[in-house]
């Protein structure tokens, strides 16, 4: 029997949808965080696939979350739109900001949308491609929980703070990158964790601040960023713009909040949109990046994304595949009648 099923996307809908509304989401959430978790599976991301329906039914169960939270769209101050996701998961929350963000790029060139008090689980490349359809460029950042430590220190501090940037392309799919500034995504390091096996290199350090590629001696001990100084820098970079900024919480303050339970973090986002058509030629803009791209392709590099975008295609045309013990243990989650 093979591990993995081949599903229709309703299928996988179906049961989503059916398993969030049974456990207190109103139809309009649990749409939105399936089309976010659906995608993900279609595009071959494990850690931010349906895999987070388990974890957005922990962050229920423990109260983490507001379960009557309505999004709003707060009175927009110049380029700047905010959401209040009253303690609300954040894919409605993008949802609402999303059309007064790409309005308010086209008008001013550069928009902001700043979500504040939102419960986050995702993937950030969803955001960006509903911006780089819209023809806008964007760049999106959020925190997490403070699992990392900075470069030259031990102690958890900062957020595993993915920075996510897309460019819209003429006839064929963006140029998007999402990338965590940790050196593995805490979904993958859980992924290791549940599959009993050793995570990469570098990745994290003990409770005594030794190499670790134990995920249980990392989650007592601390992550690490990608490319040292580098990615720590990034890191803090994340904290102070969708942090300090936006008036919303640090990963420290996120994880302070969860008192150890292994909710989803808490916290804000900012997402930025630009119109290239305000700050120059859009054309020419458009022809200067895709000369780029063809001189990064050239010489056989990847563009990123491009092995999502071959998952998704592969979805297309067989269904969307699902480790078969994932499904089952998602199907556990329904409710009797
Ligand atoms: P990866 O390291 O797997 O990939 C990062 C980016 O690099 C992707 O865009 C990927 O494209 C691209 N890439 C990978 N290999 C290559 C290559 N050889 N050449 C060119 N591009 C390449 O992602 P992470 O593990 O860092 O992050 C995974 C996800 O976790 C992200 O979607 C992120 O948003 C999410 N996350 C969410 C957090 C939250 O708080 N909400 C916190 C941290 C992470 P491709 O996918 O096509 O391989
Ligand atoms: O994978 O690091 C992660 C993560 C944190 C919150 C959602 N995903």
């Amino acid at each position: 029997m093979s591990d993995l099923l081949y599903l229709d996307p309703a299928e996988i809908e179906a049961l989503c949808k059916r398993v969030l509304h049974q456990h207190g989401l109103d139809e309009a959430h649990a749409a939105a965080i399936t089309r976010v978790v659906l995608a993900g599976q279609r595009d071959d991301c494990q850690s931010h696939g349906i895999y987070r329906i388990l974890d957005v039914v922990r962050t229920i169960s423990l109260g983490k979350v507001n379960l009557q939270a309505q999004p709003q769209v707060l009175e927009s101050t110049g380029a700047i739109v905010k959401v209040e996701a009253d303690g609300g998961f954040a894919p409605l929350a993008f949802e609402c900001g999303l059309e007064p963000l790409a309005a308010s790029a086209r008008s001013h060139g550069l928009a902001a949308l700043v979500i504040r008090h939102c419960v986050h689980f995702s993937a950030l490349w969803p955001e960006i491609e509903a911006l780089t359809d819209r023809g806008l460029a964007a760049l999106a950042l959020t925190p997490s929980h403070a699992w990392v430590a900075p470069a030259g220190g031990r102690g958890p501090t900062l957020g595993t703070n993915p920075i996510a940037f897309g460019w819209p392309r003429p006839g064929t799919d963006p140029y998007v990158f999402d990338l965590a500034t940790s050196a593995i995504a805490r979904g993958d390091l859980e992924l290791h964790r549940r599959a009993g096996s050793a995570l990469p290199a570098a990745c994290g350090v003990d409770e005594h601040g030794q190499p670790s590629t134990d995920p249980l001696a990392v989650m007592a001990g601390a992550m690490l960023t990608f490319g040292g100084h580098k990615g720590s820098a990034l890191s803090t970079m994340v904290e102070l713009l969708a942090g300090a900024l936006i008036g919303d919480w640090l990963s420290l303050e996120s994880l302070a909040f969860d008192g150890g339970q292994g909710a989803s973090p808490r916290h804000g986002e900012l997402i930025l949109a630009f119109d290239p058509a305000v700050f120059g030629d859009r054309d020419t803009a458009i022809a200067r990046a895709e000369r780029l791209f063809a001189a990064i392709e050239g010489q056989g590099a990847r563009l990123p994304s491009q092995r999502r975008f071959a998952a998704r295609a592969r979805s297309r045309e067989h269904g969307i595949a699902v480790p078969r013990a994932l499904f089952n243990e998602i199907e556990a989650l329904v409710l009797p009648a």
